[in-house]
């Protein structure tokens, strides 16, 4: 939906407030018990957090790419564990469905998708299925009018909490590759599925991975998302939307890191003076601000083309690598520029610092980015169109 200006303002506003008073307050606690607070869940459900990108006629707030991404900008701007109790709401856990999903098949789950009563996760992937996307193992095999689910997801975000799964399985063993692999709706009481505890990891507490196992599990035909063998194309659509997402994350955390440098350098003093006015702080600042500005340039470019209909596969992963790498090298200056305060806990600049290093791994590493690009710009060149 084209928001008009002062709905949109109006938006931003609220999510603004929200983080600076609910979440940034919060972000120790948070951590430390590695668990957001229910009261804030629910502070999500009533901004409609979760149905961002769900069309309105499901409940959603069906907000263009470029609003959301404006959402995602402030969202960022506090530990990223909080973005993530709707994020595979708003991104790669529900966009399947809407993208690809039948009318039914929308009409049952995308209102409480939208509403936050149902989380719904994304279930790519495998033990031995991370990049190599394609080359996932986990079987469904038709049987009547259902599909025999066997296999292991691992990683997947929220699966803890997950009514639903996206999951790609693959329903023709004799294509190894991209082809033989189908998207289904998966619902978490399925008998024969079951989620394993979440990992311990190196940042974002708060935000739970597990295992997804699926044991001989029944699941209907009906629940299939796209056309038998399309699963592979549902998925990385799905991620060229999500990566913009992400980007839009990264560089509001940048931007908090920022403000965050600023501030100290201001009120810091080292040789007489605040360590602001020392040119090498200066230098360290300024890069950062240059290349979060640059970010957050091509993620409102990308997002505003994906909202005019064009296909922005080289886009997406041109602003996730830049924009999640910029992310890193900002919060590396942010623990420089606050010294020996920036390996110590109680500043909260160690915590971003770990957290953030997750953006560049999942959603497609920086190196599954740079080859997309490099094979998108090849495709383009083939055609003449570069
Ligand atoms: N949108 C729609 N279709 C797409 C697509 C996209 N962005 N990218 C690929 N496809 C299609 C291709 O067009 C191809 O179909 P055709 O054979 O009909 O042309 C099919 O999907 C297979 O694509 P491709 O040959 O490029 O697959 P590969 O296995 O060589 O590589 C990469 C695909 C590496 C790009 C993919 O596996 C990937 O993105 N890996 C990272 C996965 C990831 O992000 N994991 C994170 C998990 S979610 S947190």
């Amino acid at each position: 939906m084209a928001f008009d200006q002062e709905v949109r303002d109006a938006l931003i506003e609220q999510v603004r407030r929200f983080v600076t008073e609910v979440c940034v307050p919060a972000e120790a606690d948070v951590a430390e018990n590695d668990e957001v607070p229910q009261s804030i869940v629910d502070e999500m459900k009533a901004l409609g957090l979760f149905g961002i990108a769900v069309p309105e006629e499901y409940g959603g707030l069906q907000l263009d790419m470029e609003t959301e991404c404006l959402v995602a900008l402030e969202l960022g701007q506090t530990s990223p564990a909080f973005r993530s109790v709707a994020g595979t709401n708003i991104g790669i856990g529900s966009q399947a469905l809407v993208l690809f999903g039948t009318e039914e098949q929308k009409q049952r789950w995308l209102p409480g998708v939208a509403s936050g009563d149902l989380i719904a996760s994304f279930a790519l992937t495998e033990p031995e299925a991370g990049s190599d996307a394609a080359g996932l193992k986990t079987k469904a095999i038709r049987d009547g009018d259902h599909y025999v689910l066997n296999g292991t997801k691992r990683f997947i975000t929220n699966a803890n909490k997950a009514d639903i799964f996206t999951v790609m399985a693959r329903t023709n063993p004799d294509d190894p590759g991209a082809k033989g692999v189908s998207a289904f709706v998966v619902e978490r009481n399925t008998p024969g599925l079951s989620v394993g505890v979440p990992e311990k990891k190196m940042g974002q507490q708060g935000a739970h991975i597990c295992d997804v196992i699926f044991e001989d599990a029944r699941v209907p035909a009906a629940n299939m998302i796209g056309k038998e063998g399309e699963g592979f194309k549902v998925a990385m659509s799905v991620l060229d939307k999500g990566r913009l997402h992400i980007s839009a994350v990264a560089t509001g955390v940048s931007k908090r890191l920022i403000r965050e440098m600023v501030n100290y350098a201001l009120e810091r003093k080292q040789f007489g003076k605040p360590i602001m006015e020392h040119q090498l702080i200066q230098a360290m600042i300024a890069d950062s601000q240059a290349e979060t500005y640059a970010a957050e340039c091509m993620i409102l470019d990308a997002a505003r083309r994906r909202d005019a209909g064009e296909d922005v596969t080289l886009l997406a992963s041109s602003t996730k690598l830049f924009a999640t790498e910029a992310c890193g090298r900002v919060a590396d200056r942010a623990v420089q520029v606050f010294g020996g305060a920036g390996y110590v806990t109680d500043y909260g600049i160690e915590r971003f610092y770990r957290d953030v290093r997750i953006f560049r791994l999942y959603e497609g590493t920086s190196q599954i980015q740079q080859i997309i690009i490099a094979r998108e710009l090849a495709r383009a060149a083939k055609a003449g169109k570069l």
